[in-house]
């Protein structure tokens, strides 16, 4: 049995709940225990609060975990990155007040900047070579230097309203973040088998979600060069259509590239595009 920690309420947990049940996952908490148990999967699943997180994956409590990079880098336990996860993105990033001049990563030099990130604010300062100090505390940075406390803020940022609310500014970004898949380094066999299995399922849901199914008509003089750009899993289903010189194609198309391939597409007089989502992808 494989245990994972995820969070119990908070940003993550109702991606990290989504994103087991797309992998066929069934949990039964609807009374939110402290833990439960997988129906059809060897997963056993505690809820927890996400800065416990590495310390019990760490500790093998939890064999492995669902957090925040910015949790797992600021608690710095010896602990595997297994996935990116791809939601609960946010950037860590400092910020002074609406009002300071600011050029340069250098007019930090002197200040007081409040964060509950010490340890990835030291060891950024440290490789910039800015001579400031930290202040530490629990939670509500962003008003630190509206009442006196601190010149700056270091903390997660994601749509900037909580900065402009209060009269602040983003001048550095430290770190990109978002949700990840953490594992203890010391696994039994039997738990790598699962988590392997578990990594195939997250895998087939997310290579789904940044893919389309593509279906379309195309006339036979131009499947050359629809094929060239529909190139597929392994090349595009193309059948006959009852009316004589056209075909049906079916692909596979990148979420990045789609708009651009869709405009190719029409040059090559393609249509009656139709563009499916793909519930699972296993390739
Ligand atoms: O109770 P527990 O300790 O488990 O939860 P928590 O309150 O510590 O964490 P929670 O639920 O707030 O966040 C969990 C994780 O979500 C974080 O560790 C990040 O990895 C991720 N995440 C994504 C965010 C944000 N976006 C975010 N915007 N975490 C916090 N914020 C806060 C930020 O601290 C600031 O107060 O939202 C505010 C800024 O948001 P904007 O949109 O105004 O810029
Ligand atoms: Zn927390």
């Amino acid at each position: 049995m494989l245990k994972i920690a995820i969070q119990k309420s908070g940003r993550l947990y109702e991606d990290s709940i989504k994103l087991l049940k797309e992998c066929g996952i069934q949990l039964n908490n609807g009374n939110k225990q402290l833990k439960t148990i997988a129906e059809n999967f060897p997963l056993e699943v505690y809820f927890l609060r996400d800065d416990d997180i590495p310390q019990y994956v760490y500790d093998g409590v939890a064999d492995i975990g669902i957090v925040g990079e910015n949790v797992l880098l600021e608690k710095n336990k010896d602990i595997d990155l297994v996935y990116r996860l791809g939601f609960g993105k946010c950037r860590l990033s400092i910020a002074v007040p609406k009002t300071m001049q600011y050029r340069s990563i250098t007019d930090l030099n002197g200040l007081k900047i409040a964060t509950t990130y010490s340890t990835i604010l030291q060891k950024y300062l440290a490789e910039k070579k800015i001579p400031a100090e930290i202040h530490e505390i629990s939670g509500s940075v962003e008003i630190a230097p509206g009442i006196g406390l601190a010149d700056a803020i270091c903390d997660l940022v994601s749509s900037g309203s909580t900065l402009f609310t209060n009269g602040l500014k983003e001048v550095e970004v430290i770190l990109k973040s978002e949700a990840v898949l953490t594992a203890n380094k010391n696994l039994s066999e039997e738990n790598k088998n699962i988590l392997e299995k578990l990594l195939l399922r997250i895998n087939a849901v997310k290579t789904a979600k940044n893919n389309k199914y593509i279906i379309l008509n195309a006339p036979n003089h131009q499947l050359q060069n629809i094929e060239n750009v529909l190139p597929g899993m392994k090349s595009p289903t193309v059948t006959p259509l009852a009316t004589e010189g056209w075909s049906s194609v079916q692909s596979v198309v990148n979420e990045n590239d789609f708009w651009e391939v869709i405009e190719k597409l029409k040059q090559f007089e393609a249509e009656g595009i139709l563009v499916i989502p793909i519930e699972k992808m296993i390739v």
